[in-house]
């Protein structure tokens, strides 16, 4: 978190246009309401990861490349965790070490053992002020303009279709009062670098959620608070592509956790994007400790779009503030109450409405072919499932981002079928399974998100060529 100041000149014109489009809304709005605490049921999940994924949402932590032989660290790594970002791997140093020489191979170490986990990977970070080789320290003007955006495109197209959520920007705007853009070489090349980058971005890997990441951003009254959403809230209204807000969370008593917390998370996601937590910890020690953690949990399980945490390291010794012990697992890689704090609310909480029926133990395999003839009724309103969709749509292809989201009952499974116009067809797909290319299509769910508590959602998205499917998706629940 280097500190630098601000000033802006120059254009560059936009390479693609993206639409972004709602197409279609389905039955039911998500009800926020009341946390009910419950005494723990005998199915409650026993790990960080698990107990996220039966709220629709992911556990994430930074791990480290070279740390990957230690045993105890991937232990718990691979024990707690369904969602991976590299600690620093992928930042603009380690992947362009030399002008248009690329260096992969600490962070294919990373993307390949998540992927073998089944674990999604949070892209860290496109453009950054920060940790620049020295080539681009050094440059200014159109020719950065122009090697920043061929990072952005050459790295998310080498990572195209495995990464889940790439910060495409971060910690752009200064601190302390004015909201202002922090100064950078970046900065420098005109205001309109941050949507350059999310639009090469998009264009190089149209699967990947797009995020703008910061600190400082936690307490809704802060100045760089509101420049950032309102900086979010202009990208939405023209259309620039952006998907989350990532915030990074880093609380110690300097910089605290807020009590407005959960009404900075509301106001983002009402502005159309999920929320993240990107890079949680937080400083002290014992039951003060525990106690935000709990709730941050808390707070993001109330907000439907905070669809995933991730804790900047995993035991203590592993923080980039060591001496903080901000982290849920002790130097020797034991569970703090910290943990215990983080995992009970997971498992406290259960999504506004609670279950009348709560599902028994999750099928541990969730069928991998759906039902190829879909019945021809929808489930009775409430107690199945719904799904919208949006679409991000250019000539000759598009992106759909699905939402499923359960009734009013538990359900174990859910498959959606939609209909593609003529000539379209479905090329890839990420957290759901697909059968068929063409025509009517379907996606069922896939092993970790087929499990979704009263009122709670899990999203999936899928890539085609053509025209973007019109009509409303239809959900099943199982
Ligand atoms: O500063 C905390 C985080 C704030 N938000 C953006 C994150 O990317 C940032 O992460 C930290 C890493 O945790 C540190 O590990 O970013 C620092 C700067 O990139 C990382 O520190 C660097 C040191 O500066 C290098 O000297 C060191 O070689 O870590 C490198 C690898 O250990």
């Amino acid at each position: 978190m280097t500190k630098t100041s601000a000033w802006d000149t120059g254009r560059r014109s936009t390479r693609l246009r993206l639409r972004t489009t709602v197409v279609s809304i389905a039955a039911g709005a998500l009800a926020v309401g009341t946390i009910l605490t419950v005494a723990p049921t005998a199915n409650a999940a026993t790990t960080l990861g698990a107990s996220a994924a039966a709220h629709g949402r992911y556990f994430g932590a930074a791990i480290a490349a070279h740390k990957l032989s230690d045993s105890t660290y991937v232990g718990i790594v691979n024990r707690e965790f369904n969602s991976i970002t590299p600690e620093n791997e992928m930042k603009i140093n380690a992947t362009e070490p030399s002008q248009g020489r690329f260096d992969y191979a600490a962070a294919d170490r990373i993307v390949n053992h998540a992927r073998a986990q089944g674990m999604k990977v949070r892209g860290h970070t496109l453009a950054w002020h920060s940790q620049q080789p020295a080539w681009m320290e050094g440059m200014s003007g159109s020719p950065l303009r122009q090697a920043m955006l061929n990072h952005v495109t050459q790295v998310a197209t080498y990572y195209r279709g495995k990464i889940d959520s790439w910060d495409v920007v971060n910690e752009a705007f200064a601190d302390g009062n004015g909201g202002a853009r922090r100064d950078s070489n970046l900065q420098r090349t005109g205001n309109d670098w941050i949507e350059a980058a999310f639009r090469a971005a998009r264009a190089a890997d149209p699967g990947a959620k797009l995020c703008y990441n910061d600190y400082n951003t936690d307490n809704w009254n802060w100045d760089k608070t509101q420049a950032v959403y309102r900086m979010v809230q202009d990208f939405k209204t023209r259309g620039v592509p952006i998907d989350c807000v990532g915030l990074q969370s880093h609380f110690n008593q300097g910089s605290p956790y807020p009590s407005n917390y959960r009404t900075t998370l509301q106001n983002f996601a009402a502005l159309g994007v999920d929320v993240q937590i990107t890079e949680l910890d937080i400083e002290g020690s014992g039951a003060t400790q525990a106690n935000t953690y709990r709730n941050v949990v808390n707070d993001c399980l109330a907000v439907p779009r905070c669809n995933g945490i991730t804790v900047w390291g995993v035991r203590d010794s592993d923080s980039w503030r060591a001496s903080g012990t901000p982290l849920l697992f002790d130097n020797n890689g034991n569970k703090k109450q910290a943990y215990d704090a983080t995992l009970s609310a997971l498992n406290l909480n259960p999504p506004s409405n609670p279950p009348s029926n709560p599902p028994s133990n999750p099928p541990s395999n969730p069928p991998s072919n759906p039902p190829s003839n879909p019945p021809s009724d929808p489930p009775p309103s409430g107690a199945g499932c719904s799904a919208t969709f949006s679409v991000n749509a250019w000539t000759g292809g598009f992106v759909a981002t699905v939402k499923v989201t359960a009734g009013t009952s538990a359900i174990n499974g859910w498959s959606v079928a939609m209909n593609l116009p003529a000539g379209s067809a479905v090329t890839n797909s990420w957290s759901a399974q697909a059968s068929g290319t063409s025509g009517a299509v379907r996606f069922g769910n896939v092993s970790y998100n087929g499990r979704l508590n009263a009122g709670a959602g899990t999203e999936f998205g899928f890539q085609g060529t053509g025209t973007a499917p019109s009509g409303a998706p239809v959900c099943t629940a199982s």
